[in-house]
């Protein structure tokens, strides 16, 4: 292993001290004082089980009051709960898949916004029936565009990307009622459903949150997706960096945070330009760095090798190094607190979108259509900012570690390709994976997503999960906060095969490829849902039948639950770590963690153990395999 090691969360904790004390010299707030003011928790919340859908309450359901003023029990307030939770966060998720087709509308050769893979744009174009023959490339992105927005308010049918799905999981939706029609009819009719006086019976509300999930997971997100490497390329694998580290002292500090890659880019296309640099130094800087933090830095990291910053428990950390210039956020995931908190140091916060306005923000307003000038506005923001740096107030931890990221579907099969040497068309089969699966070489795999949660010592569990599966011969496909934190520690440097049980590490070294596969951000979820597809047709088994299932162990976010909602009833048993407020009702705890095995043949198992939650997931894909004998 040579010098290699991997940075421990002890690590990660005493440089976070350290920038803690920086902050308390300037009166600056931080999450850990606020989770101390916030705890213990509303008990009647933990357990979802106080209603506010009308104004007759609110009602809080206890052994003296079990129902609502109308009438309605636990099982109903708490399974409408997490409806509500699941709309939320298939809505935010879809709206960001909404922006990047807007953004391909305006893709134009000589605009700020172009094609950059036509072979996939004609690729889903024909998935789609569209004809390509002889079509200029931009009236095809156009007119893809137009259908692609047209998915979300479509009058018939259901969602033009589960035709991917295996026939089986197609007629499961179909027969269960919860293959997603119109993305915005999926999210309204929640909200419906939820509403005073609509339903109540859990089993009808957890099969819409299913149904809800799925036109996120197979509608938005998958847009989002797909389109976006349309407009910014396919990711490849690419060298990387992680963790505060990768902020540089002697260069202006630009942070993109949040989601949606139409300003990510285009802040690094313009901080890239020579006149751009010219400017920094001509300001006393030996250049521009930018670095980011959560999902919007995966996005850039993939594409472009931009150095991750940090995951979500980290974003106030930029801003204590006191070498921040810039912040610039888009949507989701941006913690309201970094107004205050730039402001104790000469960090610029900027908002740019109108779904997310903050106080005490510059707010300029990004759009397609001013994306070059709005974004050269914010270098140069950044770049004026430098000379108001407060020297005695900059400490940058030294902690990164190297990352080899872009692990797209299409990467993913290239490159074992490259090593079973079975290329049967351009973009590579999932055959030498099966082969690796089948043979007992890899005994399976997992989905590590989501979020930091401060009920979760940050990262650890992240971090300690990877280690235990890998070590177990289990390959790692990471996503989102839960990618940055295995990447931060050092888990997607090819040279942590070492720390695998001896089959990964051995397709580690013939594939060229680090034990954590990096597939990106949150929206790319809906990668590892055509992976698994492919996997299962290529294999002809079941989705349910693969020795895979999916985790989330620090997730936080009404996006997270969406997810979890479609990747089990896309057939993965899944596994968190943080209960989805839902023990307030026996019956739906039941349903979720049992009853929908019979709707979509997986189900969520909850476990605040971290250690337990990793055998559970072991025992699960050992299962899976004696059924399917192997
Ligand atoms: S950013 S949803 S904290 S993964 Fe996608 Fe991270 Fe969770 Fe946001």
């Amino acid at each position: 292993m040579g010098d290699f090691k991997l940075t421990t969360v002890e690590e990660f904790e005493a440089a976070t001290e350290r920038l803690l004390e920086t902050g308390k010299k300037v009166g600056a707030d931080g999450w850990q004082y606020r989770v101390k003011n916030q705890t213990p928790h509303c008990k009647f919340g933990e357990q979802g089980i106080c209603c506010r859908i009308c104004a007759m309450g609110p009602c809080r359901i206890t052994p003296k009051a079990p129902r609502g003023i109308c009438g309605c029990d636990v099982h109903g307030i708490v399974a409408r709960n997490y409806l509500k939770f699941t709309a939320g966060g298939s809505a935010t998720h879809s709206d960001h898949g909404r922006e990047i087709c807007h953004t391909l509308y305006c893709t134009d050769p000589n605009g700020a916004y172009k094609v950059k893979d036509p072979e996939k744009l004609i690729r889903i174009a024909k998935e789609w029936g569209v004809e390509t023959e002889g079509k200029d490339i931009y009236d095809l992105a156009h007119e893809m565009a137009l259908l692609a927005l047209g998915e979300y308010g479509k009058v018939f049918g259901y969602q033009n990307f589960i035709n991917r799905a295996p026939e089986h999981t197609q007629e499961l939706w179909k027969k269960q009622e919860i293959a997603p029609r119109a993305i915005d009819r999926e999210v309204s009719c929640s909200l419906h459903m939820t509403h005073m006086g609509c339903s109540s019976l859990p089993e009808a509300l957890i099969r819409q949150s299913l149904r809800s999930g799925l036109c996120d997971g197979w509608g938005g997100s998958m847009a989002g997706t797909e389109f976006s490497d349309v407009l910014f390329g396919t990711p490849k694998p690419i060298e990387t960096e992680a963790n505060l580290g990768v902020m540089n002292a002697d260069n202006v500090n630009i942070v993109v945070h949040g989601h949606d890659p139409s300003l990510s880019e285009m802040i690094c296309e313009i901080a890239d330009s020579p006149e751009m640099i010219a400017y920094a130094k001509e300001k006393g800087a030996k250049g521009i760095t930018i670095s980011g933090v959560c999902c919007t830095s995966n996005e850039v990291a993939m594409r472009r090798g931009i150095p991750m910053a940090g995951n979500f428990l980290q974003q106030e950390n930029v801003v204590l190094t006191g070498a921040c210039e810039l912040i610039v956020v888009d949507v989701q995931c941006i913690f309201p607190a970094l107004g205050p908190l730039s402001k104790c140091f000469h960090t610029k916060f900027v908002t740019t979108s109108p779904v997310a306005q903050m106080p005490d923000s510059d707010f300029i307003r990004f759009s397609p259509e001013n994306a070059t000038e709005n974004a050269k506005a914010i270098v140069k923001m950044a770049i004026d900012n430098f000379e108001n740096r407060k020297p005695e107030l900059v400490h940058i931890p030294q902690m990164k570690q190297k990352a080899t990221v872009g692990y797209s579907v299409e990467a993913i099969k290239k490159q074992l390709d490259t090593v079973a040497n079975s290329q049967v068309d351009e973009f590579g089969t999932t055959k030498p994976l099966i082969e690796c699966i089948t043979s007992g070489v890899l005994r399976g795999a997992v989905a590590m997503v989501g979020c930091n949660n401060p009920k979760v010592r940050p990262d650890t569990a992240h971090i300690e999960l990877m280690k235990k599966l890998i070590a177990n011969d289990i390959i790692i496909v990471a996503s989102g906060c839960s990618a940055q934190a295995a990447a931060k520690a050092g888990l997607m440097d090819k040279r942590a095969k070492d720390l695998c049980g001896a089959g990964l590490k051995r397709v580690c070294e013939l594939a060229d490829i680090p034990p954590v596969l990096h597939m990106g951000s949150c929206v790319d979820i809906s990668r590892m849902m055509v992976l698994v597809a492919e996997l299962a047709k290529d294999s002809g088994l079941n989705i349910s039948q693969l020795p895979v299932v999916g985790c989330a162990p620090e997730w936080m976010s009404e996006k997270a639950v969406s997810i979890g909602n479609y990747v089990v009833a896309t057939g993965l048993d899944t596994f968190l770590g943080v209960d989805p407020y839902v023990s307030g009702s026996d019956k739906v705890a039941e349903l979720l963690t049992s009853g929908i095995r019979d709707w979509v043949e997986a189900a969520y198992t909850v476990e605040k153990d971290i250690d337990k939650l990793g055998d559970k997931m072991i025992e699960r894909i050992e299962e899976k395999r004696r059924a399917i004998g192997i």
